[in-house]
C-alpha cells in the first residue's frame, strides 16, 4: 500500500515495490551525516530515530550517525546521498538553496516573525511543499527541524545598524542567498564550510560570521568572536533527507516506519532545541561574550530588495505568501 504521505513525497509505485515486511529483510545499518557535534539536537534526533527503528524491527534496522562533519561538508553529503553512497543527511536549507530554489524562501531575511511562525509554516503546507521538492533529485525529504534564528557575530565590535558591518569579512554558508544578504548589509561575505569557521576566525581570514546561538556555542566560535549582535536575520531551517536509492532498498513496512519516526522526531528535537538554545545563551554570556540588540527595521529595509528580486517565479512568490499568511 502506498500511503498518502509516501505518495506526496514522490515515492511512486516502483519506489514501494520492494519486499513487504521486516522479517524478510536483511539486517541493515543506515549511515547518516551531520556537521554538528555529538550532543547537538539534530544529531540526537536522528540517533533517536535509529533507536526506535532498532526497537521496532528487532534490531534488523538501525542508524549510525557520523557527526562533527566526519563524512564531509554539507554540500558533499547531499551529493553522496543522491548517489546512495550514504543513506541519510541532515543539512541546513542554506546547503540546499542553490539546487532546490523552494528552500530559499524560508531562508530569506525576515520572512518569519518568530519561532512559532516558523514552526507553524514548516509543519504546514509550505513545509510539505518543500519536502516534496527533493524528489526531483533522487532525495526524499523526511522532515524539517528547527535551527533557531541566525544572528551576526564578530571579533571587532557590536553591530547595531548595517553600516557597522562595512568592511567586515563575514563568513556565510555557501548559498547565493546568504552571499546576497551579506552584500545587502554592506559586509564582505565570504562563503566557507561550517567546519572551517573557527580556524578562519582565529587566523583573521574572516572577522565574523552569522549563525544561531547553539552553533556559535557548540562550535566554540564564541571563544574567538566576542560580539554577538541580535540581527535575527534568518530562521533558515534544517532538512533530514534520505537517499531515494536507500529508501527503495527498504521493505515497505520499514519505509513507512522511517517516515513515521522522522515525523515523530520533530517534537522530540524541538524539546531538545529549546533547552539547548537557553543553555548556549547562558554559557556564552558567562564566558564574557557581549550581546547587543540591533535596529531590526534597518536590517529588514536593507535586505528587502533582495527578497523582492529573489521571488522571481510565481511558485516562489506563492510559497512566500503562504508563509507570510501564517504569521
Ligand atoms: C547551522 C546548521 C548547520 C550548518 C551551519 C552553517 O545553523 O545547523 O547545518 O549549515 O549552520 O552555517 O554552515
Amino acid at each position: 500500500m502506498i500511503t498518502r504521505r509516501a505518495a506526496l513525497l514522490g515515492f511512486g509505485a516502483s519506489a514501494l515495490a520492494g519486499p513487504p515486511a521486516f522479517g524478510s529483510q536483511p539486517e541493515r545499518v543506515l549511515t547518516a551525516a551531520d556537521v554538528h557535534v555529538a550532543k547537538y539536537p539534530t544529531v540526537e534526533a536522528v540517533r533517536w530515530i535509529g533507536e526506535q527503528l532498532a526497537d521496532a524491527t528487532g534490531e534488523r534496522l538501525d542508524i549510525r550517525v557520523y557527526h562533527s562533519g566526519q563524512l564531509g561538508r554539507e554540500g558533499d553529503t547531499v551529493e553522496l546521498a543522491r548517489f546512495g553512497a550514504i543513506d541519510l543527511t541532515r543539512v541546513n536549507f542554506a546547503a540546499l538553496n542553490n539546487a532546490f530554489p523552494l528552500t530559499g524562501v524560508p531562508a530569506m531575511p525576515y520572512v518569519f516573525d518568530s519561532v512559532a511562525h516558523m514552526r507553524r509554516a514548516m509543519d504546514g503546507a509550505p513545509g510539505r511543499r518543500i519536502l516534496e521538492g527533493f524528489a526531483a533529485r533522487d532525495l526524499l525529504g523526511l522532515c524539517i527541524y528547527d535551527s533557531g534564528v541566525r544572528c551576526m557575530y564578530n571579533v571587532r565590535r557590536p553591530i547595531e545598524v548595517p553600516a557597522d558591518l562595512h568592511g567586515l569579512k563575514i563568513r556565510v554558508p555557501p548559498s547565493d542567498i546568504f552571499i546576497e544578504i551579506g552584500l545587502a548589509l554592506g559586509a564582505n561575505p565570504t562563503p566557507l564550510a561550517f567546519g572551517e569557521v573557527y580556524s578562519s576566525l582565529q587566523t583573521h581570514l574572516i572577522d565574523g560570521a552569522e549563525n544561531n546561538i547553539r552553533s556559535f556555542h557548540s562550535s566554540r566560535q564564541f571563544e574567538v568572536a566576542r560580539y554577538w549582535s541580535e540581527t535575527d536575520h534568518s530562521y533558515s531551517p534544517e532538512a533530514l533527507l534520505v537517499s531515494r536509492r536507500s529508501f527503495e532498498g527498504l521493505g515497505r513496512d520499514e519505509q513507512q516506519l522511517l517516515l513515521d519516526l522522522a515525523t515523530r522526531s520533530v517534537p522530540y528535537m524541538r524539546t531538545l532545541w529549546d533547552a539547548a538554545e537557553q543553555e548556549s545563551r547562558a554559557a556564552v554570556l558567562a564566558a564574557g561574550v557581549r550581546i547587543n540588540a540591533v535596529d531590526h527595521a534597518a536590517f529588514a529595509a536593507a535586505t528587502r530588495p533582495l527578497v523582492e528580486r529573489r521571488l522571481r517565479t510565481p511558485e516562489l512568490r506563492r510559497l512566500y505568501d503562504d508563509i507570510r499568511s501564517l504569521a
